[in-house]
């Protein structure tokens, strides 16, 4: 308690120096509301189990393999030997990612099971240091996106750590998905020891671990690979104001780094919120910067048997809607431990980038729709030169062929569909309605697109 009042005191004397150590919000947050599309990677040691440990599938989120089915240190380290990839070719991730359409990417530097993807000289359980590979897996990644012209963020997870001792360990029970006859015992353990599961992971403190592991490995991830776009906290369970206020003074090293609100819970809100499986509805957002982060299928770490995607409508269609509402998508991969993207995720991006070849600028640089939701689809806008581009984009194709517009009183200027350019017919109502009519078939099943240009500003919320 008195610990928290003194670094809360330092906080308040310092804050203004912490953030006056970056760069003006609005400047950092530039090219991240406008790309509005990202790649999330989750790839680490757990892509080796794939979600099957001692023949059994645990069930959850492939990365938690080792907390689910609580697998000793011991034997989870052994697993690195399989962790062998050489099929990883960033370059290859780098175009998959662009071609999609992303404009940037966040890779798993170290999750939960304290893996790092890179050199480090804060623990031994590394990639360089663990692996027969004994390569940085995200120098090469770095150069590549560099090469492409597309931002490179590192998730880390910086309290949560299952191997380095000392890091924290969210409790989850055994029961589901791992009926090992001692899971009673493992339960009542991980009760007395703050979710732990192994004596290994509390021979340190976890203010140690702060100050031997997870702060030096920040440093090194934001000083040894040029900019870093985005830092992605994770699982602030367990952080201290103390421990907090150590990672917010190192981004001093990058000014414009991007932070989510994950640091530590309230007292640092970071740069953006972060829902995680969900499209808020209107009403939650606040005005607040938002990213949602999505896997395709439903784990976020390999899993072999996880077959379970989504379409590629589906997921066009998620980014549509979460443009509409002004937030970004970050859409995940979690690739092999060889170092290849799953094949289904390969045909998504694919299908996802023809999609974005044709209708990128209907997301791009784009604002929030002004009229929220229609019962047809979504909308979303862009101030021009001379006036506003509104972006109509139709995932019910109405039987009478109409889109009804009300409240807005701009005039028209064009009006057509991006699939094929064909221009599209509007008429205003006496009542000053405006009507889009629509050929017989919608152009696009994933979701057509039609532009509308209008002179003048439009209002930024209009009642329909
Ligand atoms: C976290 C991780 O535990 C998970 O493995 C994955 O990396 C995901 C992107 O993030 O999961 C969370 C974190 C926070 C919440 C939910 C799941 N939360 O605040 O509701």
């Amino acid at each position: 308690m008195k610990k928290t009042i003194i670094a809360l005191a330092v906080l308040m004397i310092t804050g203004q120096n912490l953030t006056a150590q970056q760069l003006p919000k609005d400047q950092r947050m530039q090219w991240w509301r406008e790309a509005r599309f990202g790649m999330f990677i989750h790839w680490g040691v757990y892509a080796v189990p794939a979600g099957t440990w001692n023949g059994r599938q645990i069930g959850n989120i492939g990365e938690w393999i080792m907390n689910r089915g609580k697998i000793p240190v011991e034997d989870y380290k052994a697993m690195a030997k399989d962790f062998n990839p050489v099929k990883y070719d960033p370059d290859s991730w780098v175009k998959m990612a662009k071609d999609a359409g992303m404009k940037y990417i966040v890779i798993t530097s170290k999750h939960h099971d304290g893996f790092a993807l890179f050199k480090s000289e804060a623990s031994k359980w590394n990639v360089v240091d663990h692996t027969v590979y004994g390569k940085d897996l995200l120098k090469p990644l770095a150069e590549a996106c560099k090469k492409h012209g597309i931002k490179l963020g590192f998730y880390y997870s910086q309290a949560q750590d299952w191997v380095n001792p000392g890091g924290t360990a969210i409790r989850r029970l055994t029961k589901e998905g791992w009926p090992n006859p001692d899971s009673v015992i493992i339960d009542a353990y991980t009760k007395e020891h703050n979710g732990h599961w192994d004596w290994r992971q509390e021979t340190k403190t976890f203010e140690q671990y702060i100050n031997e592991v997870s702060v030096p490995q920040v440093r090194e991830l934001l000083t040894n690979y040029g900019e870093v776009a985005v830092l992605w906290w994770d699982t602030p369970n367990g952080m201290t104001v103390e421990a907090a206020t150590k990672f917010q003074s190192l981004l001093a090293i990058q000014p414009q780094i991007i932070t989510n609100d994950r640091l530590k819970r309230p007292d640092f809100p970071g740069d953006h919120k972060t829902p995680e499986q969900r499209i808020p509805n209107l009403a939650d957002l606040d005005g607040t910067d938002w990213e949602t982060c999505m896997t395709m299928n439903g784990t976020w770490g390999y899993k072999s048997y996880d077959l379970n995607y989504k379409s590629p409508q589906t997921l066009i269609r998620n980014l549509i809607d979460i443009a509409s509402k002004g937030g970004n998508l970050l859409l995940n991969v979690g690739p092999t431990a060889e170092g290849e993207f799953p094949q289904q995720s390969i045909e998504i991006l694919s299908e996802m980038g023809k999609w974005m070849k044709v209708n990128g600028e209907a997301i791009y640089g784009t604002k929030a729709s002004p009229w929220g939701l229609f019962p047809w689809g979504r909308c979303t806008r862009k101030d021009t030169k001379n006036g506003t581009s509104l972006y109509f984009s139709v995932f019910e194709w109405p039987a009478d062929r109409k889109l009804t517009i009300s409240g807005m009183k701009n005039s028209v200027i064009s009006a057509k569909l991006l699939a094929n350019g064909a221009r599209v017919k509007t008429v205003r109502t006496k009542e000053g309605e405006l009507i889009i009519s629509l050929p017989a078939f919608s152009p696009d099943p994933m979701a057509s697109v039609v532009r509308v240009d209008v002179r003048g500003k439009v209002a930024e919320k209009i009642k329909q």
